[in-house]
């Protein structure tokens, strides 16, 4: 049974006697066998369906925790900013705590559908005139100024929370994979994932830690050049950051687990985001396909060893972002509401 992170994973986290039960039954993803990609990968390949999450994205197992923390510390409302699942999992969490939320977003840069999702759950929306690095500086500012609780991954709680991922996984498997691809924007939840692993290898859970392949775009790649980007550029507008936040621990990550970080361009994501869909029946936002862009990408190249347990993070849910999918495919064909049109268009 869902229970929501702070039950599930209390013991492993900072709650205290006056920490707010919240819960929207976030987390408890599936695991999913990729069964088709797989057999044509010649790996053993799994998706953590984190779209299945309340708000549609992982960000709610981060948000759970770091809004009860601003509740129980007091706080008088939350802000962050926002390239779209943050702002919609803050704007929820924060209406089922009872606080207001101040959300900035990168003006016209977001998926209609967590635009949407922010407004709905009641937040105060601004679009800032620049991108997401620009909007999170602004969020910690004025954060700052006005004693609000900042709900970026700046805010410690939200990569505490996010480490339950990992234990879910691990629980789920009875090991770690040998490989996680993830999607990497701000760096934070690759972060979040190896201080998870790490975590349960201390308490002797776990034997290995996984390797970590942290994915990126093109045109917004600084993890992969080591330099930061000025105007990141990408379809993935979930992974438009530029100057990543968390790029010393994602680094270490990467480092430490002898992985890699690599860079994928918008046809490969969107092809992937295709494949992913029609081959096994997931649909994923177009950030949460560059894994598996990378990882055909491995394989066309011969890197990709066989007979791998490798699990892909689907940060995000397709339908957050119906349009981007939608320009990739052939659009209906409309017909008469005839028997004989129907015949005339499947050749019955
Ligand atoms: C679907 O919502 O940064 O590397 O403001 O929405 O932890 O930043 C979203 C990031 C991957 C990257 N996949 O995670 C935001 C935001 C999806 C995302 C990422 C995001 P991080």
């Amino acid at each position: 049974m869902k229970k929501g992170i702070l039950r599930a994973y209390g013991k492993y986290l900072p709650l205290t006697a006056d920490t707010p039960a919240l819960s929207l039954c976030e987390g408890d993803t599936p695991l999913v066998p990729v069964c088709n990609l797989g057999r044509e990968l010649s790996v053993n390949l799994f998706a953590k369906y984190e779209g299945l999450n309340p708000t549609g994205s992982f960000k709610d197992r981060g948000m759970v925790l770091a809004v009860a923390k601003a509740l129980e510390e007091g706080a008088r409302a939350v802000i962050c900013a926002s390239t779209g699942n943050t702002s919609a999992s803050a704007a929820a969490y924060a209406a089922a705590a009872g606080m207001p939320c101040f959300v900035l977003l990168p003006a016209g840069a977001v998926a209609l559908g967590k635009l949407a999702q922010a407004m709905i759950y009641g937040a105060r929306v601004l679009a800032v005139r620049g991108n997401f690095d620009r909007a999170l500086e602004m969020a910690r500012e004025g954060a700052a100024r006005a004693g609000y609780a900042i709900v970026n991954s700046v805010n410690p709680y939200r990569l505490l929370g996010q480490r339950s991922a990992a234990w879910e996984i691990c629980d789920e498997l009875g090991r770690a994979p040998d490989w996680l691809v993830l999607p990497v924007g701000n760096a934070g939840n690759i972060s979040a994932y190896c201080a998870g692993f790490e975590f349960y290898s201390e308490l002797g859970l776990l034997k290995s830690l996984p390797r970590f392949i942290g994915v990126q775009a093109d045109g917004a790649a600084p993890l992969v050049r080591g330099a930061e980007v000025d105007d990141p550029q990408t379809v993935a507008t979930a992974i438009r950051i530029g100057r990543p936040v968390s790029a010393r621990t994602a680094r270490r990550a990467v480092e430490m687990t002898d992985g890699r970080f690599m860079s994928v361009s918008d046809d490969e994501i969107m092809d992937a985001q295709r494949e992913l869909a029609s081959s096994d029946g997931l649909f994923a936002e177009p950030a949460s396909c560059a894994p598996l862009a990378a990882l055909l990408r491995l394989k066309r190249e011969g890197e990709l060893p066989k007979g791998l347990t490798v699990v892909m993070v689907l940060t995000g849910n397709g339908l957050k972002d119906p349009d981007s999918a939608r320009s990739r495919v052939r659009p209906p064909e409309e017909i008469d509401g005839t028997f004989e049109a129907l015949s005339e268009a499947l050749g019955l």
